[in-house]
């Protein structure tokens, strides 16, 4: 086993989502997705999601940062930097605008062979997420998004067609994009982005989640087994936001509330692994009387259309405490969630902890023993351009640097297994939380504002210089 660098053939690069840079939200027959009826919001509060369309409000995916039109400018950008690989989206409203023709549009299916091309071209290998909180919104009004299993065939139906058209292009799949998001049902961001769930007065929004979140996991084994049938050398991964739970203290009934509470955010990551669901979570819905609809066929779907590969976001790690009264270790962000004294915070709360990323490597692999994939990482913060252009961002070095340590430790220390490391919003991009533009990840700066203005320029950040050496040094130099 390696006990020296990085694997020589570790993909380095960096991760975006269609929705939250393509902009041209009308262009080339795309339809509307959940993600253009979404406001702006703020540090504290989640977006608006309104009905429709509601003129004089601003919907920062509309345009984000217009790369459906400069692609092949940021793309060079991303090869000077030495990418290996680059994680996007597909746009599904692309490909099938409404949602549930028989036909895809083949101006949209044009723009990601191009789009993949120029990427091959440097020697970019394109990492693709199917579903990135990008499903059509038709779906949602006639639908009623994922609480209907009709929506099961017309994922399977937009996958099959993506791993069919871009089967000598694209190698690297995820189905969807961190399904676990939903797990906190009590809000409703992450319901809608997931699922395309707007949740009515009286619903049980969380047997209403679980079978969302049933319907999902059968739709991506069904897509994996039709991806392995189309091209035996995929890899097809799930995609799960990692958030580890620590105990408040070492108090046994801290320990099991910890424990509890990451059953139930990880669940997903065991049904796309082993293929069924663990006795815990049907234990957990039998005394919640939790009714799903799930047949016989869905169980033999799910054996046969386990992943390959996890790919995880990590970006924090949380605490929670058990509270008394608290007898079956349910979980309530609201009161079981406390701060973490030892660890610092970024100005919109998420906690850094770079330990926490070795903690997560080796968790996962004990869990699963599977290959893993860095999909998501990085340090949204306020960048300041100085009078020359330039943006001296060390903070975001730092943050990057401390985590890179951490991986290389998990894996030249630990044996852990992992494919590559994509940093989160290598180019500036729209939050997906916030929508704001001014919450920055990039290593490319893009001149935009929270409120829309600006002229859409890039230009390099000093994290841009510092990553390429990152990538040429194979990790050696951080
Ligand atoms: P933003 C919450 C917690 C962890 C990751 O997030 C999350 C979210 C949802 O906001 O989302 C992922 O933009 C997601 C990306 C997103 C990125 O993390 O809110 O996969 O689409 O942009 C960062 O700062």
């Amino acid at each position: 086993m390696n006990n020296k660098g990085l694997p020589k053939d570790f993909l380095w690069g960096g991760a975006v989502a269609a929705h939250q840079l393509e902009g041209a939200w009308q262009v080339g027959g795309k339809g509307m997705s959940v993600a253009d009826v979404m406001t702006v919001g703020s540090p504290k509060s989640y977006r608006k999601i309104t009905e429709g369309i509601i003129p004089g409000e601003y919907y920062p995916n509309h345009e984000a940062i217009d790369f459906y039109h400069y692609y092949k400018d940021d793309i060079k950008l991303f090869a000077e930097m030495g990418f290996k690989c680059f994680r996007t989206s597909i746009a599904w409203t692309r490909i099938f605008p409404k949602g549930d023709e028989l036909e895809p549009n083949e101006e949209g299916l044009k723009f990601y062979d191009d789009l993949f091309d120029e990427c091959l071209k440097y020697n970019i290998e394109p990492v693709v997420t199917l579903s990135h909180f990008e499903l059509p919104y038709y779906l949602v009004t006639e639908y009623g998004g994922f609480r209907n299993r009709k929506l099961i065939d017309f994922f399977v139906r937009f996958a099959e067609v993506c791993f069919d058209r871009y089967k000598n292009k694209v190698k690297y799949w995820m189905t969807f994009n961190e399904i676990n998001n939903q797990a906190n049902f009590d809000e409703d961001f992450a319901p809608f982005t997931n699922s395309g769930i707007y949740y009515k007065e009286g619903d049980n929004r969380e047997e209403i989640m679980y079978q969302a979140a049933h319907y999902e996991l059968v739709a991506s084994a069904k897509a994996v087994q039709i991806g392995h049938a189309i091209n035996p050398d995929f890899q097809i991964g799930c995609m799960i936001a990692l958030v580890p739970i620590y105990p408040e203290t070492c108090k046994p009934s801290d320990i099991l509330m910890a424990q509890k509470v990451m059953e139930r955010k990880y669940f997903f990551t065991d049904v796309h692994v082993h293929g069924k669901y663990p006795n815990y979570i049907k234990k957990y819905w039998q005394r919640k009387n939790i009714k799903l609809d799930i047949t016989s066929q869905d169980l033999e779907e799910l054996k046969k259309g386990t992943v390959d590969y996890i790919g995880f976001s990590y970006y924090m790690s949380n605490v929670v405490r058990h509270n008394q009264g608290n007898d079956h270790y349910d979980y309530n962000e609201k009161t079981d969630l406390v701060g973490n004294q030892y660890v610092k915070k970024s100005d919109w709360g998420w906690q850094i902890d770079p330990e926490g990323l070795r903690y997560t490597l080796n968790w996962l692999t004990d869990t699963y023993q599977l290959p893993l994939f860095i999909v998501e990482n990085g340090f949204g913060a306020y960048d300041k351009v100085e009078s020359d252009g330039s943006v001296h961002d060390n903070y975001r070095i730092e943050y990057l640097r401390e985590h890179i340590k951490q991986m290389k430790l998990a894996i030249i220390e630990d044996g852990v297994d992992l494919m590559g490391y994509t940093p989160w919003g290598c180019i500036d991009l729209v939050s997906a939380g916030t929508g704001e533009m001014e919450k920055r990840y990039g290593f490319i700066y893009v001149d935009k504002d929270n409120k829309g203005n600006g002229t859409l320029k890039r230009s390099r950040k000093d994290s841009f210089a510092w990553y390429k050496k990152v990538i040429e040094s194979n990790g050696e130099i951080l």
